[in-house]
């Protein structure tokens, strides 16, 4: 069925070349705990192979710019630091594709240490009876737009600002007094992970 509301119509997207962080927040677990199973689901769906996910957690949403900041930057300094054995992997593949040898395990790591194709920032604010939400909604919203601006490397808004536990429940999934009722953003989050992670790739 279509509806008016979400992404439209899926399409598929091959993860199976990807690099993918994800940064979650802790507080209100429950509902963080579903979103992040939702986003990875999708990731594997889209054949991003386990290995290719890191996974960080933060106390709270608060802490998400930063972390997210720093997740990407130590796996730029892990792909110039394995840079060197890299391009000998890449000179022993093209000597194998001459050879028509099979490759060595040692291109099969190297592949792994490039720098993250997208990374996905998890958070779930609940409003409370003080300004204390909005202030970090907008802190975390315009911190995550600067950092894949200035970093150019997309950062999936997985940041749930809701007005009440059940709200974001229904987001989860997980909604209706333990019905599940329903949609999983966390899934969505994934794919759009994939789906700008290969776009990012070449856009033309
Ligand atoms: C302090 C706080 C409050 C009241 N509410 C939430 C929330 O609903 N969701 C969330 O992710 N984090 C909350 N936090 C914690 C802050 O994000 C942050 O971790 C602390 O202020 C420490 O910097």
């Amino acid at each position: 069925m279509t509806t008016l509301k979400g992404p439209g119509a899926p399409k598929t997207y091959d993860g199976s070349g990807l690099r993918i962080g994800i940064i979650h927040a802790r507080w209100n677990t429950t509902i963080i705990d579903a979103l992040l199973d939702g986003a990875k689901k999708s990731l594997a769906a889209a054949g991003v192979k386990d290995e290719n996910i890191v996974i960080q957690s933060v106390p709270g949403s608060y802490e998400l710019p930063y972390a997210v900041k720093q997740l990407y930057s130590a796996s730029q300094v892990q792909s110039s630091t394995t840079g060197i054995a890299g391009a000998a992997a890449d000179l022993l593949g093209s000597v194998s594709d001459l050879t028509q040898t099979t490759s060595t395990s040692s291109s099969n790591d190297t592949s792994l240490k490039t720098p993250f194709d997208a990374i996905i920032a998890i958070g779930v604010l609940i409003k409370g009876e003080t300004m204390h939400f909005e202030y970090i909604a907008d802190a975390v919203s315009h911190g995550l737009m600067r950092l894949q601006l200035e970093g150019n490397v997309p950062i999936i808004f997985g940041l749930l600002t809701l007005l009440s536990d059940e709200q974001g429940l229904q987001r989860a999934g997980i909604g209706g007094a333990g019905k599940n009722e329903g949609h999983n953003h966390g899934e969505d989050w994934g794919s759009a992970a994939v789906e700008l992670g290969v776009k990012r790739k070449g856009w033309v």
